[in-house]
Parts: C-alpha cells; sequence; structure tokens
C-alpha cells in the first residue's frame, strides 16, 4: 500500500453510487479507530486501523474525523470584480432584482469580467482555489455567464479549464450565457437567445468547454418557456441540463426542471409541492443554497419537506460576488442544520454524495469506498457532530486529493 491514513477516531461517510434520497440521506456509515489505505489515487482499505495493511508512507490522523472531500456542486467562480458596494444599496431598500434590473448586480460584473485579462481571471482563481482547498472542497462546479457575449463566455469558460488544469481541486464546467440578457440586447431578448443557443453552444461544444448548461430562470431574468426552449436546444447540443429556479419567485421552475430532463435544479426557495413531487418523480438532484438566503436575508428552502418527498438534496456555496460571496462551503453546512433542521448525517451526505450525483460523478467521488478516488478531508474534530457546532471557524486540519496531500492548515 502506498498510503495509509491511521488513528482516525470515526470516519464518516455515505455510501454507494447514486444520488442518496429520502430516509437514504441520513444513513452513513461509521467506523471508529479506522484507517484508510491509498494505492494510485485510489482507495484500496478501509476498516478498522488494527487490521490496516502495511504501507511506504503513513499519515498518523491523531483520533481526528475523516470525510470524503466536500463536492461544492454550485459556483460562479470566475469573475471580474466584486460588489460590495450592493451591501450599502440593499440595506437601503434595494433588492437583488432590482439592482439587476437598474444594470448593476450580474450586469456590472458581466462588464467587469469582460475587461479583465484571461491571465487576470486566472491569476485571481488560483486564489480562490487554493482558499477553497483549505476549507476541504476537493471538487468544484463553476458556471460561466460573466461574458454574455462568445468570445467573453469562451473566455470564462477557457480559464476554468486551466484552472482545472493547474489547480489541486478538480473543476467542473458549465455553461451559462442564459445567466442574463445583456445590455446590448435588452430590446432583442428573442436574438440574444439565438446567439446563446446557435452560435454559443455550438462553440462551446466543439471546444470540449462545458459538459453541462445551467440558466436563470427568475421574474425579470428569463421565463419558464424561454427556460425550456433554451435547455432543449443544450440537450441538441450535447450539454446535459441544469436551472436556477424559483429562487426569488414562485413561477413554476422546478415543474420546469423536472421536463426538461435536468440533472439537478439550484436554488428552489420557493419551489411549490408540485414542484418539488415533480423534482422527486424526475431523480433532479437539489442543489440548494443556504448561504445565499443568509446573505440576501431571504427565506430557506424547504429541505425537509423535499427529503420526505423523496428528493436527494445537495448542499453548495454558490459562491458568486452578488449573492454569496462565501466560498467556506462549512458555512453553508451550518446553516443547512440550522435553518432546514437537516441533520449531520444528512448534510454531511449533501455535500458529498449528492453534491457529487449533481455533476454526474457519484460513481468516482463523494463516498469513501473501496475503488473510489482518494478525496478526503481530515478534520480538526473528534465527531461528526462537532464539525456542525463550531460554526465560522475553517475546522479542515487536511485535504487528500487523488491519494496527495494537497492542503494542511494548522
Ligand atoms: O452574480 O448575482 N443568482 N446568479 C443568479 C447569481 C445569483 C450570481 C450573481
Ligand atoms: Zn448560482
Amino acid at each position: 500500500m502506498e498510503l495509509i491514513l491511521k488513528n482516525i477516531g470515526v470516519l464518516a461517510t455515505p455510501v454507494g453510487n447514486t444520488a442518496a434520497k429520502g430516509k437514504s440521506q441520513g444513513e452513513i456509515t461509521l467506523i471508529e479507530k479506522a484507517a484508510v489505505g491509498i494505492e494510485a489515487g485510489r482507495i484500496a482499505y478501509i476498516g478498522l486501523c488494527e487490521r490496516a495493511p502495511a504501507a511506504d508512507k503513513t499519515i498518523d490522523c491523531e483520533g481526528r474525523l475523516v470525510t470524503p472531500g466536500l463536492v461544492d456542486a454550485h459556483t460562479h467562480l470566475v469573475f471580474g470584480g466584486w460588489r460590495q458596494k450592493e451591501m450599502a444599496r440593499k440595506l437601503a431598500g434595494e433588492s437583488y432584482l432590482d439592482i439587476l434590473r437598474s444594470g448593476g448586480g450580474i450586469l456590472d460584473t458581466v462588464g467587469k469580467t469582460r475587461e479583465a485579462s484571461e491571465d487576470e481571471l486566472f491569476e485571481k482563481g488560483m486564489g480562490l482555489l487554493s482558499d477553497m482547498l483549505a476549507h476541504g472542497s476537493t471538487t468544484i462546479e463553476c458556471k460561466s455567464g460573466y461574458g454574455l457575449n462568445l468570445a467573453d463566455e469562451l473566455k470564462q469558460l477557457r480559464v476554468a479549464k486551466k484552472l482545472g488544469e493547474h489547480a489541486q481541486v478538480e473543476l467542473v464546467r458549465t455553461f451559462m450565457g442564459a445567466h442574463a440578457i445583456p445590455p446590448e440586447y435588452r430590446c432583442d431578448r428573442e436574438e440574444y437567445i439565438d446567439l446563446v443557443c446557435d452560435v454559443m453552444m455550438p462553440a462551446v461544444k466543439a471546444e470540449g468547454l462545458a459538459e453541462f448548461c445551467d440558466i436563470f430562470c427568475e421574474t425579470a431574468v428569463f421565463t419558464t418557456k424561454e427556460a425550456s426552449y433554451i435547455l432543449g436546444k443544450a440537450v441538441e447540443h450535447g450539454l446535459i441540463p441544469k436551472a436556477h429556479v424559483d429562487e426569488i419567485n414562485p413561477i413554476g421552475g422546478a415543474e420546469m426542471a423536472a421536463s426538461a430532463g435536468c440533472l439537478s435544479a439550484e436554488h428552489l426557495i420557493q419551489a411549490s409541492d408540485e414542484g418539488i413531487q415533480a423534482l422527486a418523480d424526475n431523480n433532479v438532484v437539489a442543489c440548494l443554497l443556504p448561504g445565499t438566503s443568509f446573505h440576501l436575508g431571504k427565506d430557506y428552502a424547504r429541505a425537509r419537506d423535499m427529503i420526505l418527498a423523496g428528493v436527494a438534496v445537495a448542499v453548495c456555496t454558490d459562491f458568486n460576488p452578488g449573492s454569496n460571496p462565501n466560498l467556506n462551503l462549512q458555512l453553508p453546512m451550518y446553516l443547512a442544520c440550522n435553518r432546514y433542521r437537516m441533520n449531520p448525517a444528512e448534510v454531511l451526505t449533501a455535500v458529498t454524495l449528492n453534491g457529487a450525483a449533481a455533476i454526474g460523478r457519484a460513481d468516482q467521488i463523494g463516498t469513501l469506498e473501496v475503488g473510489k478516488q482518494a478525496d478526503l478531508v481530515i478534520w480538526n474534530s473528534p465527531d461528526l457532530d462537532y464539525i456542525f457546532y463550531r460554526y465560522g471557524n475553517n475546522l479542515v486540519n487536511s485535504v487528500v486529493k487523488k491519494g496527495k496531500v494537497v492542503a494542511q492548515n494548522c
């Protein structure tokens, strides 16, 4: 064996190669006094420490908690500038959509992203990724959507591709040209939608720049009718659909996402009962983003109702310069307990196996099982409950990605 992690106080992991739904979301495996053996970047032994095979190298976990590496299945990682000035506008009474309608919000970031060079975006992205890794995220989904023209959408995705090649985190790319209507198409939204579907999608696919296609289906952004048209085109172009739906207003977005064949639906704060049932019936993973509810001071999604209905729930950061500028997935994990009333085992599944399922990788990552990729977090924690209790601190001790130690905090 190449590497053994020994003296693990508790190893906590969901099991399986598909999203965990309903009661099974809270059914995790806990092994005390455990060890994990790693060979060629994959897990080769899981079990009691006293029975662990010999290894060339050993990491002594000194009684700490070990979990799978965290999967952040929803971020807008590559962007120019920040939007700290929106805080005062929000405090003065403007809403997220008021700011967007006035040409700010997403469109502010579009301006700054268009101005930024690939090198600038790359340098910024590398810094953010190393911070995310230090907080335990070993796989991160990343959306475009701040270019909103062919050249700048491709620029964002090329930067994301290069980041994935250089950073020690794994990046999964999503094309989101339908994030907003850019100012130059304000009076001609149909023309912009055609540009997204008939020009950008084929170019993205031809260069292998994205696996998924997401859209922002919301009042004052894209209607459900437009969204289902755009996602239908995405499927024709070989991109797997995802959708931001029912975040601010209940407009039947969850139902639309289910009928468009989305792998995951995002936000869902205002999803209807029928919408939740449609997600369950169509195996759509719910990517819930409690950090965004927290930052915008909004309602929290009905996670308990979703779990009861049999929807697989993932929890992600939504890291972006507007609605959640926080990249630490440990905060949404805490909020999922404290606000959604999910228990620690359900949240662990949400940020590992179900996050992996939301990006089509549940057979490779998201659990600690023999044969899976060796992505692990060693926590400065004696047990699972503690990491959902000491909120606000980075509780990660060290991070292993594909069998290599890639981050160590003291
Ligand atoms: O930049 O505001 N919700 N898109 C949809 C976002 C938030 C990102 C942003
Ligand atoms: Zn988002």
